[in-house]
C-alpha cells in the first residue's frame, strides 16, 4: 500500500471524464488499497481516481464521523446515480485537490447508485447525509467536474487563482 499525490487544481486531468473500469483484477484492487491509505492521509472521506492521476472509474469513501465508530471503506467502480430525491440540501463543501477552500454546494438529498465491487458484484445502495452529498461529489471528479463549477464565476476565478499560486510556491519551495 502507499500513499500518492494528489493533483491540485487546476490541472487538466481534473477536467477530463475518466474511462470506465473493464475488469476487476488485482491491480485495481491495489490501486483500491492505495486510494484508501491516500484519503486517510490526507485527511478525507472521499476521493476519485483522477485526483492521483489515474483516470479510471473508481472512488473510494468513508463518511463515518464518530470516531469511536468503527470505520466504513467504500469502494465503488464505475457507479452511477439511478435515482435522486427532489428535495434537496445544502452542504460546505471542501475538496482534496482544493485545499482550504469550502463553499455551499446544493444537491440532492438523498440518491440510489448502483456500482460494482471489487469482486466484480454489482451493488447498489440508497445513501443520505453527507454520504450523499460526498458519493455525488466524488462522481462528478469522475466526470472530470469540482465543486467550485457549481459557484458563481467570479468566485470560482478567485479560488483558482489562489490554487495557481499555491501551485507557484509549493514548485520553488
Ligand atoms: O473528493 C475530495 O476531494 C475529498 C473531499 C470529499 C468531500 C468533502 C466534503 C463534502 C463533499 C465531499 C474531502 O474529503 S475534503 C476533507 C474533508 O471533508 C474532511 C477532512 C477531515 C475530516 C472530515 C472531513
Ligand atoms: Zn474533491
Amino acid at each position: 500500500m502507499a500513499v500518492r499525490d494528489i493533483l491540485i487544481h487546476p490541472d487538466p486531468r481534473l477536467k477530463t471524464p475518466a474511462t470506465p473500469v473493464a475488469e476487476v483484477t488485482d491491480e485495481l484492487r491495489a490501486l483500491a488499497d492505495d486510494m484508501l491509505e491516500t484519503m486517510y492521509a490526507a485527511p478525507g472521506i472521499g476521493l476519485a481516481a483522477p485526483q492521483i492521476g489515474v483516470m479510471k472509474r473508481i472512488l473510494v469513501m468513508d463518511c463515518v464521523k464518530d470516531e469511536e465508530a468503527p470505520a466504513r471503506p467504500m469502494v465503488l467502480i464505475n457507479p452511477s446515480v439511478v435515482w435522486s430525491s427532489d428535495e434537496m440540501s445544502i452542504y460546505e463543501e471542501g475538496c482534496l485537490s482544493i485545499p482550504d477552500q469550502y463553499a455551499e454546494v446544493e444537491r440532492p438529498s438523498e440518491v440510489e447508485v448502483v456500482w460494482t465491487g471489487l469482486e466484480g458484484e454489482e451493488r447498489r445502495e440508497r445513501f443520505d447525509g453527507l454520504w450523499a452529498t460526498c458519493v455525488q461529489h466524488e462522481i462528478d471528479h469522475l466526470d472530470g467536474k469540482l465543486f467550485i463549477d457549481y459557484l458563481k464565476p467570479l468566485k470560482r476565478q478567485m479560488i483558482t487563482r489562489k490554487m495557481v499560486k499555491l501551485k507557484r510556491e509549493k514548485a520553488r519551495a
